[in-house]
């Protein structure tokens, strides 16, 4: 019998197939002990509750990742196959595409968000970090995530997208969309979907060329039409992208950050006692709580993954934290370890699809840790943490903490 009670049951294909709904809300809740049975189950494993395949070993969702000829992204990075059912939103550009569309798209937003643009981002998102976190010495006792891990991001990447001031607080609502969607048709999909429409139209709006300011990383996408690189078209859905996938994956992964420097003090000591240590600190947070769970992929064809046969148009439900946890990879997977070597994870995912924005994350991460570290003795955990529920993305909605000034 398994830690959730499911027993393991194998049919002539001797892939074992499960009954646990890793979407469901006693899952979101504590799901390590699901993972493990992932793990332990078997290089493949067949879940019931969807009819989907799932791999939650590190080898094989890192193999999954990187035969993007086999495993597909054109036919949606959900539950839902782009093939069999109408998406609910024009399919990304960038995320829903395979090559060779998805390498002219990439090579855009690659551009958009390289080293040379971090730099130029790199001292208004230190100085942001730095203003934040006297803001919140003032306070002492706060929110992480509404003062801290919401608020610091909101208050620099809508500004850095060129976008207008008004109608922000839509953001987050529709990445939360976005992120429910991929899931499968359960209550937290549903009603998303429902309530989708003004934070949509809001999108669709600011993606606009007219509605986004000179030199940002709005403005820079639109600027590629003029040197033939994408259609008139094109851009406005891949400014989109950004609206995506840049505000709530980041709000996630430094709510992760704080979290685990709040419960690990002696990993927050050494990190005052070496600033350096910052970039890896908030690396190993992603790592350790994967604030993106899992991608979806679709079979083009006959497949066999570790001894599994896999019919063509099957769906692969990758479970990027468990791989992220696995101890056939990792050496004390559930230590958050700020000086582990942490390359390799997959929590920014891995292979042609690996998270274009990865670099405006860890600029993020990093110059935030690195203030809070100047400045802050102490991080003390003072009331009950309250878990976000969504179908994709793990994170917290509430965390009382009271901060100690050095
Ligand atoms: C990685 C990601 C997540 C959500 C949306 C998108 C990308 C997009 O391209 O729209």
């Amino acid at each position: 019998m398994s830690a959730s009670g499911s027993p393991a049951t194998s049919g002539p294909s001797g892939i074992p197939h499960l009954d646990v709904d890793p979407f469901a809300m006693n899952f979101f809740a504590d799901p390590y002990p699901t993972h493990e049975l992932l793990r332990e189950a078997g290089p493949v494993v067949y879940l019931d509750k969807w009819n989907v395949y799932g791999v939650a070993r590190y080898a094989e969702v890192h193999a999954v990742l990187n035969d993007p000829a086999t495993f597909c992204s054109s036919r949606g990075v959900g539950l839902s196959d782009f093939k069999k059912e109408t998406p609910w939103r024009p399919p990304s550009l960038i995320l829903e595409a395979d090559p060779p569309a998805h390498t002219r798209t990439r090579a855009v937003l690659s551009k958009v968000l390289s080293p040379t643009v971090m730099k130029q981002v790199r001292d208004r998102f230190t100085a942001a970090a730095d203003e934040r976190v006297d803001m919140l010495l003032e306070q002492r006792s706060f929110d992480a995530i509404s003062d801290l891990a919401e608020a610091y991001p909101l208050s620099i990447f809508p500004d850095a997208l060129g976008l207008k001031p008004e109608g922000r607080e839509h953001l987050i609502p529709y990445a939360s969309v976005v992120f429910n969607a991929f899931g499968p048709p359960n209550q937290l999909r549903q009603d998303a979907i429902e309530r989708s429409a003004p934070h949509q139209a809001y999108v669709t709006e600011q993606c606009q060329r007219e509605n986004l300011a000179p030199g940002g990383f709005g403005a820079c996408i639109h600027a590629r039409v003029d040197e033939g690189e994408i259609t008139a078209a094109e851009a406005p859905l891949l400014v989109r992208s950004l609206l995506s996938a840049g505000l709530d994956t980041t709000v996630n992964g430094i709510g992760a950050a704080v979290y685990c420097l709040a419960r690990f003090p002696d990993q927050w000591q050494r990190l005052r006692g070496d600033l350096t240590l910052a970039r890896n600190a908030f690396e190993e947070a992603v790592r350790f709580e994967s604030p993106v769970q899992t991608f979806f992929r679709t079979t083009t064809r006959e497949v066999e993954l570790s001894g599994a046969t896999i019919g063509e148009g099957e769906k692969v439900l990758m479970f990027l934290a468990a791989a992220n946890r696995d101890p056939r990879r990792w050496d004390k997977p559930d230590s958050y370890d700020i000086t582990r070597r942490t390359s390799g994870h997959v929590g920014f995912g891995s292979g042609i699809h690996m998270c274009v924005g990865q670099l405006v994350a860890r600029l993020e991460g990093e110059v935030m840790l690195t203030a809070l570290a100047r400045r802050v003795a102490r991080i003390e955990i003072t009331g009950e943490p309250n878990r976000r529920f969504n179908n994709t993305l793990r994170g917290l909605d509430s965390l009382p903490v009271t901060i100690t000034p050095a």
